[in-house]
């Protein structure tokens, strides 16, 4: 820090002193030059002071952008479907815009499938029961519909769903 040295020169305490008078826009009291006597250019000094504020403005605007606060990876947002004939439960999904999506697809009786053309992505929740997960970035807002892959009897044709991505408000 500027003054904070033991023995500190004239050209210190004035910097340090312009620098406060640049912050508060008055004087600072307490800082005054050693030897009393010395005529202070101020004209000279609050140019410096000017430019140490502005040296220390872009100090703290240097500092802000090359290191900033590392974003923690945000989890997915996670869903569990189960999928039987013929039917998703649920059947709608609702995230926002920029969202991981996590989905995990169980089948409690036959091998099923959950497919998203508009993302051409695909996971198959085989007839064991056991789950099968799929993961994307829903990096844009709209309705995404999902539907059955496999064909698993009659009313497969209907066995749908959707993905409903809201736009992020700025
Ligand atoms: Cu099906």
């Amino acid at each position: 820090m500027v003054g904070a040295d033991k023995t500190p020169r004239l050209s210190d305490l004035s910097q340090a002193r312009a620098l406060l008078n640049g912050l508060t826009g008055m004087s600072a009291p307490g800082l005054k030059p050693p030897g009393g006597g010395h005529k202070v250019d101020r004209t000279r000094h609050g140019a410096v002071g000017r430019g140490l504020w502005m040296a220390a403005l872009l100090v703290l605007a240097t500092a802000g952008a090359s290191a900033p606060a590392p974003a923690p990876a945000a989890p997915p947002r996670s869903f569990e479907l189960i999928a039987s004939r013929f039917k998703f439960e649920p059947d709608t999904l609702e995230v926002m815009e920029g969202d991981r999506v996590r989905l995990t697809v169980r089948s409690i009786d036959t091998e099923h499938g959950l497919a998203i053309k508009r993302l051409n992505l695909k996971v198959v929740a085989p007839k064991t029961g056991d789950p099968a997960t799929v993961e994307f970035v829903a990096d844009k807002a709209g309705i995404y519909e999902f539907k059955c892959s496999e064909y698993c009897g009659s009313g497969h044709g209907r066995m749908k769903g959707q993905i409903v991505v809201s736009p992020r408000t700025r």
